[in-house]
């Protein structure tokens, strides 16, 4: 497709303006999508059945794979849990590891959580001001840890292929818990099982 950058090459850094300005898809992830990504199941059916809350909502400008420009998204991750366990992206790896992505956040306060195919992890803190570049061989979630909507702004190559099986499969191999101190990280008793 064309950029609609052609003519229009300055978008304002905020997830809310740059979701309306009438280009790109808007998609929301309610908790029924994620359901089986949460450690508590019961729990998460109980809230499913009570209002299916929203977990987080994407506006995407993705480029034809193969194609020329720079795809790009917002991300938009509400504040909640689901006994005590953050609400959270789903994660994926991206199928080649040479598909490098930037993060940028925009606003709010939240995680993120980066995991080689071995399981070897970590988990950053995102700061509003910095840029976080995250190597192409790196499965990679966002948590938001705070009590506002956490958003962030992604940069992808479009050539990049989503890899969601292997995270749905093998989940995360750290957790994060809200807890009286803030955030208690866990390690994931059903990790690769
Ligand atoms: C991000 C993610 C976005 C939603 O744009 O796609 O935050 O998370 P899930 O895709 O894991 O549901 C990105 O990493 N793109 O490559
Ligand atoms: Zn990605």
């Amino acid at each position: 497709m064309n950029s609609p950058f052609d003519n229009q090459f300055k978008v304002p850094l905020d997830a809310n303006k740059l979701s309306s300005l009438g280009f790109g898809t808007r998609s929301e992830r309610r908790l029924s999508d994620l359901k089986n990504y949460f450690q508590n199941q019961e729990r998460a059916e109980e809230l499913i059945g009570e209002h299916d809350p929203v977990i987080y909502e994407v506006w995407e400008l993705e480029y034809d794979k193969g194609g020329r420009g720079i795809s790009l998204g917002t991300t938009t991750i509400y504040p909640g849990d689901v006994d005590g366990e953050f609400f959270f992206t789903r994660g994926h790896f991206h199928a080649k590891d040479d598909g490098d992505e930037v993060y940028i956040p925009l606003s709010g306060e939240g995680y993120l959580a980066v995991s080689t195919r071995e399981g070897v992890s970590d988990l950053v803190a995102l700061e509003v001001g910095l840029l976080y570049y995250v190597p192409g061989h790196l499965a990679h979630r966002t948590v938001n840890t705070g009590d506002s909507p956490f958003s962030f702004l992604c940069l992808w190559a479009p050539h990049i292929d989503h890899d969601y099986k292997t995270i749905n499969e093998s989940g995360f191999p750290e957790l994060v818990f809200r807890s009286q101190e803030g955030i208690r990280v866990v390690k994931n008793p059903n990790y690769g099982k």
